[in-house]
């Protein structure tokens, strides 16, 4: 009997061990899985503080630059000086020697030279390159790809005050008239995305265009950074009459300003240093300096606002934050973010 005993005990004893080993087991396993999750969550934490320092230390540049006279493409809203690279500056920035990660601050744009490929260019970039569709007049807007008399007769119209129809434009008679009605604006974009709401624009027609217009600036392009989209829609919207000759004179200008390398945004770069470009852009014929006369107003040489696109990198596993915000210059001097959003 005492055998019986004894024998149930071991069993019950066995049986005990084995669903505390599986319970112990399972408990391993979860500690383990939110030990991984806390790592992810503390790299990504990581990777969101590297790129917000990014964002700092260009704000800090933008601040220091000791040539806001003029901005080009390769010097944008930063000073360089002799051995100075923005790609040293802004690429691959390793807070310290035990770095589990690093900052890049750059954009992607189209190569002028081959169609379709795009490349990543190191710094800011000026939102000066592009149309302000906020004051923007409407013969440059409706030079742009896509854009109808209708539909920049509706830009217009979306951003004026009144509620006075333009010629072909659309006030809120028109939205309210919709199967799911909303007020137009009248007042300026908040941002480039409110196009779509604007009666004829499509997401086709957008897509074509969002890399050339902004909501930022005082009006004026600079002829330093400007897209060639940009460039040709005010020089045929008041260059003169002869299509041909204002390419040209857009080309003449597109080509100085990349120098001898025949790329944008490299060392060699020519930079306009004062309006009277038709005094240097070499090769100009007395037509094309005369276009160059009619843009004057429409102009300038410098940038004050730039675009921060901050990447913060943590190595190993590979993780990536990114933000993009929009900096310009305070009463105090000093570059504070008119836009942020992280991603
Ligand atoms: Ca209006
Ligand atoms: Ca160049």
């Amino acid at each position: 009997m005492m055998f019986n005993k004894n024998g149930t005990i071991l069993i019950t004893s066995l049986w005990i061990i084995a669903i505390l080993s599986i319970l112990a087991i399972g408990i391993g396993f979860r500690i383990s899985l939110e030990a991984r999750l806390s790592k992810y969550n503390m790299d990504r934490l990581k990777a969101l503080y590297l790129a917000k320092a990014g964002v700092v230390k260009s704000q800090g540049l933008l601040s220091k630059d000791t040539k806001p006279d003029y901005d080009s493409i390769y010097e944008c809203g930063i000073a360089l000086s002799g051995e100075d690279d923005p790609d040293k500056i802004f690429m691959n920035v390793e807070l310290s020697e035990s770095a589990e990660g690093s900052f890049s601050v750059s954009y992607k744009e189209e190569d002028p030279a081959s169609p379709g490929k795009m490349l990543d260019y190191p710094g800011m970039m000026d939102e000066e390159r592009k149309i302000n569709i906020n004051t923007a007049p409407k013969e440059a807007l409706e030079k742009l790809p896509g854009i109808t008399d209708e539909i920049a007769s509706s830009i217009m119209d979306w951003r004026d005050t009144d509620d006075a129809l333009q010629p072909n434009g659309a006030e809120n008679s028109y939205y309210q008239s919709l199967e799911h009605p909303y007020v137009c604006k009248n007042g300026n974009f908040s941002a480039i995305e409110e196009l779509l709401l604007v009666r004829g624009m499509d997401q086709t027609i957008f897509e074509g265009i969002k890399d050339y217009i902004t909501i930022y600036g005082a009006g004026k392009f600079n002829i330093n950074t400007a897209h060639r989209e940009v460039l040709i829609a005010f020089f045929t919207a008041f260059g003169g009459a002869d299509r041909t000759l204002e390419e040209t004179v857009v080309d003449k200008i597109t080509n100085y300003r990349n120098g001898t390398d025949g790329q944008k945004g490299t060392k060699d770069d020519n930079i306009f240093i004062d309006t009277n470009i038709e005094s240097v852009v070499p090769g100009l014929s007395a037509n094309e300096a005369a276009i160059i006369g009619n843009l004057k107003n429409y102009f300038t040489i410098e940038s004050n606002y730039f675009r921060i696109e901050s990447k913060g990198i943590i190595d190993r596993p590979k993780i990536e934050k990114r933000i993009v915000s929009v900096a310009t210059k305070n009463d105090g001097g000093n570059f504070e973010l008119v836009s942020y959003r992280e991603y």
